[in-house]
């Protein structure tokens, strides 16, 4: 009798510990709160639809058990010949209906809210491309694009030989969106090229960017802080290497950072116009050149310029890359006919562009010995 016991007093603890540790790996895997108003309501909907789901759940396998316990064939060898109760149908009709309805008005309510970006105080224009985001502050006349920082040799570690991943691994970007707090922000979302979404699950934002559509979307963030998020339609080969960080700061901080930028702005002006005036020496040229390639080009071309077989031509060896210079030059400043790259002319300044050209005619065995100026962009562009 004692083992009994114990047996029986074991399994309950198990079972206690059991249930215990599975509400924690719940709550682990619930949906996060959030931070903004629309973020909250749309948990609080969420886990009101989860009790309700719980609710109805023990209610329909509360009679399913009682039945086969109550009316298991041994208590009632003579089955009740009755065929249907209209009482009971018009019961388990009307029930749902009410849950629904009491469901539905809540959701539409906060849809409808969430949807609506009238009275906002400043926007925001995010375009999704392959595989970057680019921010354009449409009253503060700021642009710039938004890249994955995760250093690659964290990603493509593949031999589990390197570095260990960073605490944001996946998650970080050179330039963050900064945002001020207690303000309505509207955010037009559209894409250059294939279909991203734009998605930071604190702030209850996802919406889809779509080539040729520009939809609208809007937060007002409470508190200060990093926010981070990532896109969320399959976009290609490195759709999970694109991903979004805001930093939300009060308004005083957001008016500094907007000085600070539109100086940035104007001292890079200012540094490209004497760049491109300048003469460069091939070493130069190289450095700029390898730099601007990894950030820019590599993603599609490879690091080594091996492309890859029936999406991205090889640069190694191209026809193009070791060709005349003036055809090079014209499909990275414009862009091909077939428009599978995008056009680089208004994305890099001239220096990286001569840069850039000149290191894919010199780099990996190609040896053309060609030099491309700032200078000599600027002359391919004012004559095409
Ligand atoms: C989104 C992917 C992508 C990125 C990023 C990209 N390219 Fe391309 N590139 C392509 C594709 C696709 C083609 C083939 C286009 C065609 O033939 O219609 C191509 C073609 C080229 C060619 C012609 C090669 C040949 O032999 O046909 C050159 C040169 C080139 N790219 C340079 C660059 C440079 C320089 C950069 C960076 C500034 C860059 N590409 C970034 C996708 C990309
Ligand atoms: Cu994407």
């Amino acid at each position: 009798m004692a083992f009994q016991r114990k047996l029986v007093a074991g399994l309950i603890s198990l079972l206690g510990i059991m249930l215990s540790s599975g509400l924690h790996a719940a709550a682990d895997m619930n949906m996060r709160p959030g931070v903004t108003e629309t973020s909250i309501a749309a948990y609080d909907l969420h886990m009101m639809v989860i009790w309700v789901m719980v609710w109805v759940s023990v209610a329909v396998f509360g009679a399913m058990i009682y039945s086969f316990i109550f009316h298991r064939k041994s208590k009632h060898p003579v089955p009740a010949t009755f065929s249907h109760s209209t009482k009971v149908e018009f019961i388990w009709t009307i029930i749902p209906i009410i849950i629904l309805i009491y469901l539905t008005i809540p959701a539409i309510k906060l849809l409808i809210k969430m949807e609506d970006a009238s009275d906002s105080e400043m926007s925001v224009q995010v375009t999704g491309s392959q595989w970057k985001w680019h921010y354009k502050y449409l009253d503060q006349d700021i642009s710039f694009y938004s890249n994955l920082s995760t250093p690659p040799e964290q990603y493509e570690d593949f031999d589990h030989q390197g570095t260990d991943k960073g605490e944001n691994y996946l998650l970080e970007v050179d330039n963050m969106v900064v945002l001020p707090i207690n303000t309505k922000i509207r955010f037009l979302v559209t894409a250059d090229d294939v279909i991203h979404s734009w998605w930071v699950p604190e702030i209850a934002v996802k919406k889809d960017a779509i080539p040729g559509f520009i939809n609208e979307t809007w937060t007002n963030i409470p508190t200060p802080g990093i926010y981070r998020g990532q896109c969320t339609e399959l976009c290609g080969k490195n759709h999970g290497f694109m991903p979004i960080v805001i930093k939300a700061v009060s308004k005083a901080d957001f008016t500094a950072w907007v000085d600070t930028k539109n100086a940035e702005k104007k001292a890079a002006a200012d540094a490209a116009a004497a760049a491109a005036a300048a003469s460069w020496d091939m070493d130069k040229l190289m450095a700029l050149g390898e730099t601007t390639y990894k950030s820019t080009c590599a993603g599609c071309h490879g690091v080594t310029g091996e492309g890859i077989q029936g999406l991205f031509p090889a640069l190694k060896g191209s026809p193009i890359a070791t060709g005349p210079v003036a055809a090079h030059m014209g499909i990275v400043v414009h862009g091909p006919s077939s428009k599978k790259m995008p056009a680089f002319g208004a994305v890099l300044t001239d220096a990286q562009l001569a840069a850039v050209i000149t290191y894919e005619r010199n780099a990996w065995g190609n040896s053309t010995g060609d030099m491309v100026q700032p200078s000599d962009i600027q002359a391919f562009k004012a004559g095409n």
